[in-house]
């Protein structure tokens, strides 16, 4: 196991202590140990075989076989008898937004709750919010939490299936049968969240492609193994489905399962204007003794309705085909054009990596600029700066500049928290030292639309103010937004020149595509940004550059292209 599986292996243990009931200190020594792992500077090999693990930032003796042992073997026996000696289904109580051990210990210890249908029942008849430190309240978050599980259950983040999308074509393409491989669904269209996974292939011979399909590794149930269509369950219920066509088809096929549904629909409807029945295997002629068109690119497809090629991010039935029509749709913004990035992370506040690791990997990346901006005072759950460390960064910051070691330039920066009030966490002296000026909302998220809206209208109004970071809040599968009325927030942003974040961390992806489009329009810029906590978080823009297209954005209409001396002329202006 490497370091960041250790240290999640180690926070598991400490949360399983915990809902054993076992002391605080035992809990938080496993707790601590994953932080030390995440933070080490040196090869954690090397202090093993000195025999230095013992004693390094207060790693006991205890801790330091543990941590031994998930190196060299990757497993423990004492974590395997610990996770058996739970009910199994606590874990899954976990999972409850607002649910941490100590309340999931006493819901099973005074309600014998072990699982989500006990959960919801005892809810339902006001059990839990008689328990000490429920409270009603709680008990209807409980119950809004369960629900959302239920429907955030069936989907996986786009990033997260990506690599396993990426295995399984390649696996594909290898096959001797295999003339043409693709994904198509939601994943090819970029969705934040994807339902299913949908591959193509084009070939004459598709028994053993179905064969290799249902037996590859990853699959843990065979739900169909047919002809033309087999479907597979891997890891974390995820399903995929494979369709094997002649080659004369793949094309209709690959633009079909594509979809979405609502692009399908009108393009089934411009087909029939024309005199064309369209289905996944083909479009046929009404006159049966008309030319049958046919089709060796996705081009052709749309061509033969007298469209341009729609790239399939953008075929959500949103316009898209009326654009092809004209000529219009938009040149989209591609990872290339990207120069820097302005949301970024140290082990200042709560990053992982440091300004100069951070700095070498944003080299690597080929950028020209990117910006820290770690968290102020406020948040003070994730280390957040004080004026003082905030002013000692910056100073760090203008060595590291001066020093030549680095070609990308780094701008200093701050995630400043809004206050509840709408007011900034630092004052406007310190903020006119900063190069950049990303606010953000972490606290007080249960306000009523106006108050949030006003909130945050009276952040973005402030002029020292450039990028409204993480506008909803929302965390994927895990946390609705906050209630803010976004088309205002959009028309203050355009109103006072001020950029809007697409926060690209794959849980956010905030703002959502589907603002972008309308908001670009009316002039806002967007800052495509990673939030990145790690080095290799840095990949997170890259992934998100798929959901500027999405929002129809073109490369003038993200502020990341910039090249450095005009975005420094837009940051001062
Ligand atoms: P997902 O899997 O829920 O994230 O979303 P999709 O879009 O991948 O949906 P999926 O897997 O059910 O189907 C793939 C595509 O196949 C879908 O985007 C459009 C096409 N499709 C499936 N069922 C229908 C249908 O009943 N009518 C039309 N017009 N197209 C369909
Ligand atoms: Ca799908
Ligand atoms: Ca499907
Ligand atoms: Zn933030």
């Amino acid at each position: 196991m490497d370091n960041h599986a250790i240290a999640e292996t180690l926070e598991e243990i400490a949360t399983l202590l915990e809902l054993s009931g076992e002391n605080p200190f035992k809990v938080r020594a496993y707790a601590n140990g994953a932080r030390a792992l995440e933070t080490l500077t040196e090869d954690l090999d090397t202090l093993i075989a000195q025999g230095k693990l013992k004693g390094h930032q207060g790693i006991g003796q205890g801790l330091a076989d543990a941590i031994t042992q998930l190196r060299q073997e990757g497993k423990l026996a004492f974590l395997e008898e610990l996770r058996a000696s739970l009910p199994p289904g606590l874990m899954e109580i976990l999972k409850i937004p607002g649910l941490g051990p100590k309340k999931v210990r006493a819901l099973w210890q005074l309600l014998e709750i072990t699982d989500l249908v006990k959960l919801t029942e005892a809810c339902e008849s006001g059990r839990v919010a008689e328990l000490k430190g429920f409270g009603a309240k709680t008990q209807d978050n409980i119950l809004a939490g369960i629900r959302n599980r239920e429907a955030y259950g069936r989907r996986h983040l786009w990033l997260g299936v990506q690599s396993i999308v990426g295995g399984i074509l390649t696996g594909l393409r290898a096959l001797p049968d295999v003339e043409r491989a693709e994904a198509a669904g939601s994943f090819r269209r970029a969705r934040e969240t994807v339902g299913d996974l949908d591959f193509i292939v084009a070939s004459e011979n598709p028994k053993p492609i179905m064969d290799w399909f249902v037996a590859q590794s990853g699959v843990q149930e065979v739900t169909a193994h047919g002809e033309t269509k087999s479907s597979v369950r891997l890891a974390d219920g995820l399903q995929a489905d494979l369709r094997v066509v002649p080659a004369e088809q793949f094309f209709f096929a690959l633009h079909h399962f594509t979809g979405s549904k609502d692009h399908n629909v009108a393009m089934r409807q411009r087909a029939l204007s024309r005199g064309l029945s369209m289905s996944e295997w083909g479009l046929t002629p009404k006159d049966p003794k008309a030319k049958v068109p046919v089709a060796a690119s996705e081009e052709d497809v749309f061509r033969a309705l007298g469209l341009d090629w729609i790239p399939p991010e953008l075929r959500e039935g949103q316009g898209e085909i009326e654009a092809a029509e004209s000529g219009k749709l938009p040149h989209l913004v591609r990872y290339e054009d990207i120069r820097g990035c302005f949301h970024n992370h140290t082990t200042a506040s709560d990053g992982r990596a440091t300004l100069e690791q951070m700095t070498a990997a944003a080299e690597a990346e080929g950028w020209e600029y990117f910006s820290i901006a770690d968290h102020s005072r406020s948040s003070a759950y994730a280390n957040g700066l004080d004026e003082a460390r905030l002013l000692a960064q910056i100073d760090e910051i203008a060595k590291l500049n001066a020093s030549g070691r680095f070609k990308v330039r780094v701008l200093s920066g701050s995630e400043v928290d809004i206050l509840k009030d709408g007011s900034l966490d630092f004052d406007d002296a310190l903020l006119a030292k900063l190069d950049v000026v990303v606010a953000s909302v972490h606290a007080a998220m249960t306000l009523d639309e106006d108050a949030m809206t006003a909130r945050i209208i009276r952040a973005l109004e402030h002029p020292r103010v450039h990028i409204l970071g993480h506008l909803t809040g929302r965390l994927l599968l895990e946390r609705e937004p906050y209630r803010v009325n976004i088309a205002k927030i959009v028309d203050c942003a355009a109103a006072n020149s001020k950029c809007i974040e697409l926060n690209t961390n794959p849980r956010r992806l905030d703002m959502d595509w589907s603002h972008w489009r309308r908001a670009a329009e009316k002039g806002v810029l967007c800052a495509i940004n990673p939030d990145a906590h790690r080095t290799e978080q840095f990949v997170f823009v890259r992934a998100g550059t798929f959901q500027a297209r999405k929002g129809w954005l073109t490369a003038d209409q993200v502020l990341n292209t910039k090249p450095l001396a005009e975005l420094q002329r837009w940051l001062r202006r």
